[in-house]
């Protein structure tokens, strides 16, 4: 009895996420921002990967940082001088598309050619609360350990790019960067696999490439 009751709660509250993530894109697409959303391990580099996009792109770049309670994310993106809303989830570890439609209200959308959105970091929660992005990019890294992917496959089955971040760590760590590209291709073969180290620049390029294809 109990079950039945939780199932039919959790479909309507996913129900209306989808409306909302709908209602999110229409309002992004009648701006003519295109929106990329980032999710991921903890500390995997997320944010400094948006820090890289600003610095080597041209565009107009607005940001929803995600965290739990802390405004540290949105903080150091407001250094790099673009807009950025910080979103607060307090207990729940992903956002939501009610929690972005608010984001979206705090930012110069008339203004801006592109939204990102950085979520928790966390690599269960957010995989089916859409936010009406265009495309999604999950960001992990080597110190996390070479089972990662396999470990938790529904992130990377619904995601468009994969990034295998922190490489320049792989022998420290003994992981292997390979495998952790194959575990994904084995699990979305049509998915964009990308190995970094943000830290040294490397596979930055690429992630833009990627970024702009989808935009075109
Ligand atoms: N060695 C190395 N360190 C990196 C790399 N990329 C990011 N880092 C470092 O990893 C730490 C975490 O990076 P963040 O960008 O804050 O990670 P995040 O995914 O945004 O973290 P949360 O939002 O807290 O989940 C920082 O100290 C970064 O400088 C990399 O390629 N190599
Ligand atoms: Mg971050």
């Amino acid at each position: 009895m109990h079950q039945i009751a939780d199932v039919e709660v959790a479909k309507n509250i996913m129900d209306a996420n989808k409306r909302l993530a709908h209602k999110n894109l229409h309002k992004l697409e009648d701006n003519e921002i295109f929106c990329v959303d980032f999710v991921g391990a903890i500390g995997s580099g997320k944010t400094t990967l948006v820090e890289e996009i600003i610095d080597n792109t041209d565009y107009n770049i607005g940001v929803l940082a995600g965290d739990v309670i802390s405004k540290f994310d949105a903080e150091r993106i407001e250094k790099h001088e673009v807009p950025v809303v910080g979103l607060n989830t307090g207990k729940e570890c992903h956002l939501d598309a009610h929690l972005v439609g608010h984001g979206l209200e705090d930012l110069p959308l008339d203004e801006l050619d592109m939204v990102i959105i950085e979520n928790v970091g966390n690599l269960i929660c957010p995989v089916d609360f859409e936010l009406g992005s265009h495309l999604r990019i999950v960001v992990v890294s080597v110190t996390e350990g070479d089972d990662t992917v396999e470990k938790h496959p529904i992130i990377f089955q619904t995601s468009d790019v994969v990034v295998i971040n922190k490489v320049d760590l792989a022998d420290a760590v003994g992981a292997d960067a390979d495998k952790m590209v194959d575990d994904a291709k084995k699990l979305n073969p049509n998915v964009n696999v990308i190995k970094s180290s943000l830290k040294k620049g490397e596979g930055l390029d690429e992630i833009i490439k990627i970024i702009e294809e989808a935009m075109n």
